[in-house]
């Protein structure tokens, strides 16, 4: 396949230009967030740091960071940078307490975002005369408003399907000849499953790529998809803080992520100490937002575990590249693509009367995330009448689908049943582990 970029000028750019504008770029930015955000005029100031102190990359380290606490104490307005009537879109990310992170976008944001993901479409093999089906969720999660709007700047046909509805999905993607499938990695091998269930062999459909991302997956994985499929698998990542899919994208080398750094800086810190960490070596990711109006950030600690690399790409793209999150630095899970903290089960045992004697079981079957939650009952509501648990189990299950977005299944269990621990309490038994998915 040639080489081809949705925007060759920023892709290819020699690396002096690129810290050049990202200097450039940080210097406003900086401004921008100091003169316009409470939040992080206070943060600045408690560093001592003021915006005539930075005046390129070279002191992007005198910044403070920011977190996700942080942006849940801002909750909703806190860090908005421009006038709420110059934002055109919000999206949101599930959060601990029920409170979630909602990020703003201005109309430039918007087609920033677009960009970045039409740039991981062609960099897929993408043009006008593809059809583009994108099987990411859409409403508040970015992943179907992101690769909807960059398959649009691509020019391909898109087929706006969401998730689900998979014998649908399967007749649109053979009677409308898809090219491309933007969707998670396991809703992905799921359709590759059912395709071959109905008798249907990888050569029978028009697929040539896809798109996949927002959760941990596999060498292996992507060999099952490309073999059931009969395509070529990139990898996409992305975070909703950061507009969503497309901060990072494979290309036709298919070794890391190359990160869209005319619009973000990636660091890589010590997730213990703060402590920046040279290129190639492990730690966290940190990004700063270079271009983004309404919800820029500064240093905001990703906690996805990575690597970087300098290397140069056969494709021709000069940005850096990153590997696949290899882990997390705090406890979140992403079960069936949504971001699962154990601290939001545990508000909602306590909110519907249960004790915080519970663990959390999750495997993937049959490429599917399975999602358990066993729960102790408290002594005076144990009985063994079978209705009756089942309906407090369903009832809990209710909670639990408001507060996470998706349904565990709940297995309300006999008082003091599940194993004490005399250190630290062993709530979450992840046994996709045994497939190699970095959880
Ligand atoms: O998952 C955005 C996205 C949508 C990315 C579609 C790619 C495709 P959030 O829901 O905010 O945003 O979750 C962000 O998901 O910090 C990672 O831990 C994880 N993640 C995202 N992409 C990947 C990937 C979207 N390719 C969190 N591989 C991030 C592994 C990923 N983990």
């Amino acid at each position: 396949m040639a080489n081809r970029y949705f925007q060759p000028e920023q892709e290819t750019m020699p690396l002096e230009d690129i810290q050049k504008l990202q200097s450039e770029k940080l210097v406003k930015q900086v401004k921008h967030v100091y003169d316009n955000v409470k939040y992080y005029r206070d943060l600045m100031d408690a560093k001592g740091v003021k915006p005539e102190d930075i005046h390129g990359i070279e002191d992007l380290h005198k910044l403070p960071f920011i977190k996700k606490d942080d942006l849940r104490e801002a909750y909703p307005y806190g860090l908005l940078a421009t006038d709420l009537s110059d934002c055109v879109r919000i999206h949101s990310t599930s959060g601990t307490t029920g409170k979630r992170v909602v990020a703003f976008y201005t109309q430039h944001d918007v087609d920033m975002w677009e960009e970045c993901c039409a740039r991981a479409i062609v960099a897929a093999g993408g043009d006008e005369n593809d059809v583009c089906q994108v099987a990411y969720g859409y409403g508040l999660f970015t992943g179907g408003a992101g690769l909807h709007g960059g398959s649009h700047k691509v020019g391909c046909l898109t087929l706006p399907m969401s998730s689900g509805n998979t014998d649908r999905q399967i007749q649109f993607m053979m009677d409308l000849n898809a090219t491309i499938l933007c969707c998670t990695p396991s809703y992905a091998a799921y359709i590759g499953e059912t395709l071959k269930e109905k008798g249907l062999k990888p050569e029978d459909n028009k697929l040539k790529a896809g798109i996949f991302g927002a959760e941990p997956w596999t060498e292996e994985m992507r060999h099952d998809i490309e073999k059931s499929l009969g395509i070529k698998a990139y990898d996409i990542y992305g975070l909703t803080e950061l507009s969503g899919p497309g901060v990072s994208f494979e290309c036709q080398e298919q070794k890391g992520m190359h990160i869209n750094e005319d619009h973000f800086i990636a660091e890589i810190i010590n997730p213990e100490t703060g402590e920046v960490l040279p290129v190639g070596e492990k730690g966290e990711l940190v990004f700063t937002s270079l271009d983004k109006e309404a919800f820029p950030l500064l240093r905001y600690r990703t906690r996805d575990i990575c690597v970087l690399s300098r290397e140069k790409c056969s494709c021709g793209r000069t940005f850096i590249r990153m590997t696949k999150p290899l882990g997390r630095s705090d406890d979140m899970m992403i079960i069936r693509g949504v971001n699962v903290f154990p601290s939001q089960i545990e508000t909602v045992l306590l909110n519907c009367g249960y004790t915080p004697n519970y663990q959390i079981i999750v495997d993937r079957v049959n490429n599917t995330d399975t999602f358990d939650i066993n729960v102790e009952m408290k002594e005076e509501d144990f009985s063994d009448i079978p209705v009756g648990i089942t309906n407090r189990e369903k009832e809990l299950q209710n909670a639990m689908k408001a507060m996470l977005g998706i349904n565990p299944k709940i297995h309300l269990v006999a008082p003091k049943s599940i194993a004490r621990s005399e250190g630290k309490a062993v709530r979450v038994i992840d046994k996709r582990k045994r497939l190699g998915i970095n959880v």
